[in-house]
């Protein structure tokens, strides 16, 4: 606003010569400025506009400028030097944005009561590729699973966890220093899915889900599928998608994070029983139906070593420990 009137100023105080000088103006704009407080003193004895002359260059200032007149360097170059500059070396409680290279971007929340950072969406199919070209996230039933911005799935624990490790080997110069990239404890998943507070879901005490969270409700639910199928499904509940949505279209919460609750389980570091059998999974999945299951207090699991269309995962930023 303040450029626009800047300009709007600065042109009116010279559009008593432009007019007789509208035919060079563009050759002569590298030379405006200074002459501009030539312009100035001489603007005394300029010959004033005809009224309508004035208004139609008054109403021609106020239209965009044209690409290549730059009234502020500055300003731009500072601009775009801001919009390229690397996440490198983020402090603590600051906005952090990991560089995966080829314009792919791993973002990051600061969850102050955490003392951490926690992946601001699900890990995609386009950032797990980076790790491992191969993966193929599939389909279920014809329903594709494997877009770029679907979160990944059919990856086991150990696949997360060394995808977590890889990110660290290759990004650890873009977080601060005896930080790593791991999987969330079952305990810190807790506190950042429910926003640290006694809510009973993901969004709050309130059933049916929100239509932007992803469970399993009447999108799917079609006049065969009721007369045929059987299959329970969330009444009053639609989000639009039959299987896993983009990731930045999964339900935020108050923190920022979008995902906890429903469209893919997310593999926990722990394990799961004092055995060592099974690990920690959490969320719930565009599966699900169950109030109880999508609690976020539920706790569920598999073996480390399984895969399935629903489990894909979410990686933090933590002080190693
Ligand atoms: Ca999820």
């Amino acid at each position: 606003m303040v450029m626009a009137v800047y300009v709007i100023r600065k042109r009116k105080a010279e559009s008593g010569k432009r007019k007789a000088e509208s035919g060079k103006r563009k050759a002569e704009s590298g030379k405006r400025k200074a002459e501009s407080g030539k312009r100035k003193a001489e603007s005394g004895k300029m010959k004033p506009f005809s009224g309508i002359v004035g208004l139609i260059l008054l109403m021609a200032s106020a239209l965009p400028l044209p690409a290549q007149t730059n009234v502020f360097p500055a300003a731009a170059q500072a601009r775009s030097a801001k919009a390229v500059a690397p996440a490198a070396a983020p402090r603590p409680g600051w906005a952090l944005v990991v560089d995966l290279g080829d314009g792919e971007m791993l973002p990051f929340v600061w969850i102050g009561p955490l003392k951490m950072w926690v992946g601001k969406f699900e890990v995609t199919n386009d950032q797990y590729g980076r790790f491992d070209m191969g993966h193929a996230s599939k389909d279920y039933y014809g329903r594709l699973l494997n877009a770029s911005d679907q979160p990944v799935v059919w990856v086991s624990w150990e696949d997360a966890n060394n995808y977590c490790e890889w990110l660290t080997r290759t990004f650890g110069g873009q977080i601060p220093r005896g930080y790593i990239f791991r999987l969330p404890r079952e305990q810190e998943w807790q506190a950042f899915a429910a926003c640290n507070d006694r809510r009973r879901y993901p969004w709050g005490n309130t059933w049916p889900p929100p239509d932007t969270c992803n469970y399993r409700g009447e999108e799917g639910a079609g006049l065969f599928y009721r007369l045929f199928q059987h299959e329970p499904y969330i009444g009053g509940h639609n989000d639009g998608f039959i299987v896993t949505c983009p990731v930045k279209q999964s339900g935020g919460n108050a923190w920022g994070l979008f995902g906890v609750g429903g469209n893919a389980w997310e593999w926990c570091r722990d394990w799961f029983d004092d055995q060592q059998i099974t690990r920690a999974l959490r969320g719930a999945s565009w599966n699900n139906y169950e109030p109880d299951i999508i609690a976020v207090t539920n706790r569920s699991d598999a073996y480390p070593l399984r895969r399935n269309p629903m489990i894909g995962f979410r990686v933090v930023v933590a002080p190693e420990d």
